[in-house]
């Protein structure tokens, strides 16, 4: 059997338009499954979209729409922004599925028969925009008497007959796993807010709401739908098959390698959903890692201040790879960043098209010209240019241990480095001097290029997939020597002599239309 890895998103509300929020979590995910398919592993990568609970039910009656329209018109949305982002996931799952509903009553009968669910009244606050819960001790004054929960989001006071979560007997049972298994919630500052979050105490959890209709029913129980994040968190579950723990996906893949989740929502995947499986007598996940909230130019991104970022709108100015590069680069994952068009300019002008650009443009434009438009003869290598070369090798692997711990920007910036020595190695060797005073030399620092390429381009594949697929092709790298095995396997090294084609540029600079004509 090959190694397996498991990979998910938040599956999305459906309340409002995608937004670069959901799409930065996406393509994360998408870097890490392409990367671990690429190393052999058989990835199952799933993304979707939360449909129940109240927040959706009234952003439909606002639109005056029937929720399951509402929601088959949004969820549609958030699944075309996963292919215009070249998103590779294997499964897209929608929580108005019947898959879905038989998953979350399976699940719920699970916790019934351990003894863990019991009827009583939930009276407290309740943030519709969270879907959450919030202890009196949480909460603050807002204007006109309001609460307000720490996310911003307000409070109001709910009561009404509940089924409740013995989440109070979970507690200890916790704090014994988070101890156990130190890498379960990533990045360390996000573990040890979780973990001083459950030593203050567990309260039972209100998992069934009577004042709604839109959500999955509770079996048995006339009148009661599932807390919407009882359902959502199932989700993971449903995708693999579940209730039929024979099921092939099942067996294979979990307990799920990462949840890749926004800081947001990290006590819902580790503290609630952990308790929720050990309860049904399921394993937790590996990992739950939870990454940092963009802003907007210094701002909170919100609608209400109109200033969402469309990804539409920044891939169509900058460029699909340009915008996932950024994503990726811009801010140590795990941190919180701030968008800027400066940012987005400088990093596609310096990095994409000068750095890596101009290296794959200049290096293949001399193999054009001088070696008869084929890979250069390797025959006058030299220590140097080993030296180049195995800096891509070890590339590799800092980068293979860098995803283990889904640290892309410090993987981006290893890459980088080899950029950077690559450029400087053009300069000192200086092929165009070589031409006339030793062109067998000169083939061969053009073969060390041409190999250096091949293998950064594996590496960085993960992260542009379009644009590396263009340079690999210039390259003439088949299909088949598109692992990253390939980057240090000798007989997937490139061949001289074999015909190249003629080479195109990969990143364009940006140059937007005012400033071109300067
Ligand atoms: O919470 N910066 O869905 P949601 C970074 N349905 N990431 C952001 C972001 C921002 N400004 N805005 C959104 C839900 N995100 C639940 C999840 S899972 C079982 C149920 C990303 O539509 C980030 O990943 O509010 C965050 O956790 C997620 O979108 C929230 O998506």
């Amino acid at each position: 059997m090959s190694k397996s890895f498991y990979i998910t998103t938040p599956i999305y509300y459906v309340n409002a338009e995608p937004h670069i929020g959901s799409a930065y979590t996406s393509v994360a995910c998408d870097v890490m499954a392409r990367f671990k398919r690429m190393d052999g592993y058989q990835v199952m990568f799933l993304s979707g979209t939360d449909e129940y609970g109240q927040k959706v039910e009234q952003a439909a009656a606002k639109n005056g729409m029937d929720p399951q329209a509402f929601t088959d018109k949004l969820s549609q949305k958030f699944r075309d922004v996963l292919a215009f982002m070249n998103v590779s996931n294997d499964d897209f799952i929608r929580t108005t599925e019947d898959r879905h509903k038989t998953a979350c009553q399976a699940l719920w009968k699970r916790l019934e028969e351990s003894g863990n669910i019991y009827l009583g009244k939930y009276a407290g606050w309740y943030a519709m925009r969270d879907e959450a819960y919030y202890g009196v001790d949480e909460l603050r004054d807002g204007p006109n008497g309001k609460k307000i929960a720490p996310s911003g989001a307000e409070c109001e006071w709910v009561e009404e007959p509940s089924y409740f979560f013995k989440l109070s007997d979970w507690g200890d049972k916790l704090l014994k796993f988070y101890d156990e298994n130190p890498d379960f919630i990533m990045p360390q500052s996000r573990r040890n807010e979780v973990i001083s979050f459950v030593k203050s105490g567990m309260h039972d959890l209100s998992i069934s709401r009577t004042a709604l209709r839109w959500g999955v029913p509770v079996p048995d129980a006339p009148g009661h739908v599932m807390y919407v994040w009882l359902d959502a968190l199932t989700n993971y579950l449903t995708a693999l098959g579940f209730p039929d723990q024979n099921a092939e996906k099942f067996k294979t893949f979990w307990p799920a390698d990462v949840h890749m989740v926004g800081k947001d929502i990290v006590r819902f995947h580790a503290v609630y959903w952990p308790a929720f499986l050990m309860a049904a007598g399921l394993q937790p996940p590996k990992r739950v890692y939870a990454h940092g909230w963009w802003t907007n130019e210094g701002q909170k991104i919100s609608k209400s201040l109109g200033n969402v970022i469309d990804p539409y709108a920044l891939v169509n100015t900058y460029g699909l790879d340009q915008t996932r590069y950024f994503l990726m680069r811009e801010v140590p994952f795990g941190n919180d960043g701030d968008f800027s068009h400066d940012a987005m300019i400088r990093r596609t002008n310096s990095e994409l098209a000068n750095d890596l650009g101009n290296l794959a443009q200049r290096s293949l434009s001399m193999i054009n010209k001088n070696c008869n438009a084929t890979v250069p003869s390797n025959a006058r290598m030299a220590d140097t240019d080993h030296a180049l070369l195995r800096d891509a090798d070890n590339a590799l692997q800092t980068a293979r241990d860098l995803f283990e711990r889904q640290a892309f920007s410090k993987a981006l910036d290893a890459i980088w480095e080899v950029i950077g020595n690559a450029n400087r190695y053009v300069d000192e060797q200086a092929p165009w001097g070589l031409k006339k005073t030793d062109p067998e030399r000169m083939q061969a620092v053009l073969y060390t290029l041409a190999e250096c390429l091949r293998r950064l381009a594996l590496i960085i594949w993960p992260f542009m997939p379009d644009s590396m697929d263009k340079l690999l092709d210039q390259l003439n790298v088949p299909a088949s020597n598109k692992t990253l095995a390939a980057v240090t396997a000798a007989n997937c090294q490139l061949v001289p002599g074999t015909a190249l084609p003629v080479p195109t540029g990969i990143f364009p600079r940006y140059a937007p239309a005012e400033t071109a004509a300067q």
